[in-house]
C-alpha cells in the first residue's frame, strides 16, 4: 500500500470494486471525474485519474506511469504475482519494445484481411439461425458463440478443452483488482483451466499456421527465447476471448438500447466502421488498467509519490463531458476516434483488429438477416474487477 498523500489531495471514500460500483459504474465514474485531476481512493489505497486528458497522458507517458510493476492493484516489486508476468502487458521497454515488435509481425492486418471472408461466412450462419423473432440470451448464442468458432482457430489452439478460455479470462482479469470475493469465485469457477491454459500454449499442443506457432517460428529466427514464446502465446489466450465476447455483447445492447441507431446503419451501411468505433467508445468492455509511478510527479499540483499505484479508469475517460459531446448517447454518426477504449501509447491493445474484424463480421451479418433487434427482458451483468461483462442479453432478432 502507498502511504497516505499530501492533504491537499483530492479523495473520494469509494470502492471501485465493490459490488455497487461495479453493477454500475457510471456514477463513480462522473464523482471520480468531478473531484479532480488525480484523486487518492483511501479505500483501496491509490491514487485515480478518470478524465479523458489526464488518463491519455498517463497512458502515453510509460516512463513515468510504468507497466512492469505489474498493472493491477498488486505490486510486482512487494508481491509475487499469481501468475508469471506478462511479457507484453506487464513490461517496460526494452524488453517490451522486443516481444511486442515480433508480436506485431504475427497479428497482421494482412493475415487477417484473408480471413474476413470466411469469418463473415461463420458470423452469417450463426446470426441466421437466431433471426426468426423469437427471444433468446445473445450471450451464449452470439456474443460467445461468434468469438469461439474464430478465434482459436486463428491461434492454432487444440480442440479439447476450450471451454476453459473464458474461465482462464474471468480469472485473469479479476486478478487486476483486490483479492476480494469476485475473484475469490472465479478461482473457484476456473479450476483446471489455468493449467489447460498453460499447457495449449506449449509448441507441442499447437497447430500449424496458426499464430501460436507463428510466435515459435520467431523465437526459431532468434527474436526471442523458446520460454518467451510460450508466455507470449499466453498473451493471446488471455486478452483475446472475453475482450471480444464482450465487445460483441456492448454492440448488440447498443442497437438493443438505442434501437433508432441501428436503423440508421441499416439506412446508410456507410457507417458500419464508425458505429464499431462508437460502441468501443461507449461500452467500456476494459474498465480499469494501473500503472505504477517511477518517480514522484506533479499533475495540476497535486503530487503523486514514486512506487504509486495510480487507476486510470479509461470507461470513464470514453465519457468524459470535458473532451465528449452527450458522452452518454451512443452515437454512430459522431467521430469517436481517439477513445482509450484499446487503450493509448506503446501498451495499446495489440488485437485491436482482431477485435474490429469479428465485431465487423458480426455487424454485417445482421445487417443481412435482422431488420430489428429487440430487448426482451433486463441486461444482467457479470461482475468482473476489470470487465464490463454482460452476463444475459435477452433480445429478439426480428427477420429481416
Ligand atoms: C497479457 C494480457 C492479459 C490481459 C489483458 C491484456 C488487455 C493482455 O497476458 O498479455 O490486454
Amino acid at each position: 500500500m502507498t502511504v497516505e498523500p499530501d492533504p491537499s489531495m483530492p479523495r473520494l471514500a469509494l470502492d471501485p470494486f465493490s459490488p455497487q460500483v461495479l453493477e454500475n459504474p457510471f456514477p463513480a465514474h462522473a464523482a471520480l471525474r468531478d473531484a479532480g485531476p488525480v484523486v487518492w481512493l483511501p479505500a483501496i489505497g491509490c491514487y485515480a485519474m478518470a478524465r479523458f486528458d489526464h488518463v491519455q497522458a498517463a497512458l502515453k507517458n510509460w516512463q513515468i506511469y510504468g507497466s512492469g510493476r505489474g498493472v493491477g492493484l498488486s505490486d510486482f516489486a512487494r508481491e509475487t504475482p499469481w501468475r508469471p508476468p506478462s511479457l507484453l502487458l506487464e513490461t517496460d521497454p526494452p524488453i517490451h519494445d522486443r516481444t511486442r515488435g515480433l508480436m506485431n509481425r504475427v497479428a497482421s492486418l494482412a493475415a487477417l484481411r484473408k480471413l474476413m471472408p470466411q469469418w463473415q461466412e461463420k458470423a452469417m450462419s450463426l446470426v441466421s439461425a437466431y433471426a426468426d423473432g423469437q427471444p433468446f440470451d445473445a450471450i451464449p448464442a452470439v456474443a460467445e458463440g461468434f468469438p469461439l468458432s474464430v478465434f482459436p482457430d486463428l491461434i492454432g489452439l487444440r480442440d479439447e478443452g476450450r471451454d476453459n478460455l473464458i474461465p482462464y479470462a474471468t480469472v485473469a482479469f479479476n486478478a487486476f483488482g483486490p483479492r476480494n470475493a469476485l475473484l475469490a469465485e472465479a478461482m473457484k469457477a476456473a479450476e483446471g483451466a489455468t493449467l489447460w491454459v498453460a499447457e495449449s500454449c506449449k509448441r507441442e499442443n499447437l497447430k500449424p499456421g496458426g499464430w501460436g506457432m507463428q510466435v515459435y517460428q520467431a523465437a526459431d529466427d532468434g527474436l526471442c527465447t523458446h520460454d518467451e514464446a510460450e508466455r507470449l502465446v499466453r498473451s493471446f489466450l488471455t486478452a483475446g476471448v472475453d475482450t471480444t465476447v464482450n465487445g460483441i455483447a456492448t454492440l448488440l445492447h447498443g442497437f438493443a438500447q438505442f434501437p433508432g441507431e441501428y436503423q440508421r446503419l441499416r439506412g446508410d451501411r456507410a457507417l458500419l466502421r464508425k458505429a464499431i468505433e462508437e460502441s468501443l467508445r461507449w461500452g467500456g468492455t476494459i474498465q480499469t488498467f494501473f500503472r505504477t509511478t517511477s518517480q514522484a510527479v506533479e499533475v495540476e499540483g497535486n503530487v503523486i509519490p514514486e512506487g504509486a499505484k495510480v487507476l486510470l479508469f479509461l470507461a470513464a475517460a470514453n465519457r468524459d463531458p470535458r473532451h465528449w459531446d452527450q458522452p452518454e448517447r451512443f452515437d454512430i454518426g459522431r467521430n469517436a476516434s481517439g477513445h482509450v477504449g484499446f487503450g493509448f501509447g506503446i501498451h495499446q491493445c495489440l488485437g485491436q483488429m482482431v477485435a474490429r474484424m469479428e465485431m465487423e463480421a458480426m455487424t454485417g451479418a445482421l445487417l443481412a438477416h435482422v431488420a430489428e433487434i429487440r430487448a426482451t427482458g433486463p441486461i444482467e451483468y457479470r461482475l468482473n474487477n476489470t470487465l464490463r461483462a454482460i452476463g444475459a442479453l435477452p433480445i429478439a432478432f426480428v427477420p429481416a
